[in-house]
């Protein structure tokens, strides 16, 4: 029988091999653009300047930084200067499929993911719009997804992640604490390096204060 796999996150929807294979290559055609406009780059911790190990980019209106002053949303690249490639069409279909909310994303980060990288558990709260959901879609090697609730403390649960599968975070999963614990080599052919990618799309101002442009009106 099919079970609900977190009880500490509900809101939260899986959606295994959402993009089939086809669509995974078609992603890494359009994802090669956006990096080629705008590189990867080594976010650092607020504060210590630790790199991660994960390295970032981001394409849309909007695009989530971190360094030594702190995390933000910012309209250009940290090192370039120049704005955001826009959200390739393919993104911005699965964000209508796949969710109810009236307006298009306005940040997708791309988190790209060498054999030893891995994110620590954390709570994304630097969107103004907390009410939207947000969409993750994974390419590439397999991962341990791991989640838990809404303070740090509250127990874990974990399971995989596999190249095209989707995840969708609304209702009390969006302010669940989660993270990645390792990523699973020799499990994906999708990228030459046997890296992972994931893809977040969110919306960071609440369509009420801003982006009216963007509303359907009657
Ligand atoms: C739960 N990314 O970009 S994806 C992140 O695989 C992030 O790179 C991980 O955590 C990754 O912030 C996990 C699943 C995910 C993404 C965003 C979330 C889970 C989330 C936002 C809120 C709650
Ligand atoms: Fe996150």
């Amino acid at each position: 029988m099919l079970t609900t796999p977190i009880s500490a996150a509900a809101g939260l929807r899986l959606v295994p091999g959402f993009f089939d294979r086809k669509q995974q290559e078609e992603l890494v055609v359009v994802l090669r653009e956006v990096v080629r406009r705008a590189p990867l780059f080594t976010p650092v911790m607020p504060g210590t300047g630790k790199p991660f190990s994960v390295r970032m980019t981001n394409c849309g209106p909007l695009g989530w930084v971190s360094d030594q002053h702190g995390y933000r949303y910012r309209s250009t690249h940290p090192l370039t200067g120049e704005s955001w490639p826009p959200i390739p069409e393919i993104l911005a279909r699965a964000w209508a499929e796949l969710t109810d909310y009236p307006v298009p994303p306005q940040a997708c980060l791309i988190n790209y993911y060498g054999p030893a990288a891995r994110m620590g558990m954390h709570q994304d709260r630097d969107e103004e719009d907390l009410a939207a959901p947000v969409v993750s879609i994974s390419l590439g090697a397999t991962c341990r997804f791991r989640i838990g609730g809404t303070v740090r403390s509250a127990p874990t649960k974990s399971f995989l992640l596999a190249s095209g599968d989707v995840l969708v975070l609304g209702g009390a999963s969006r302010l669940a604490f989660h993270g990645i614990d390792r990523i699973m080599a020799g499990t994906s052919t999708l990228l030459p390096d046997g890296g992972r990618i994931n893809l977040t799309l969110r919306r960071v101002s609440s369509p009420k204060t801003g982006c009216r442009e963007e509303t359907i009106t009657p």
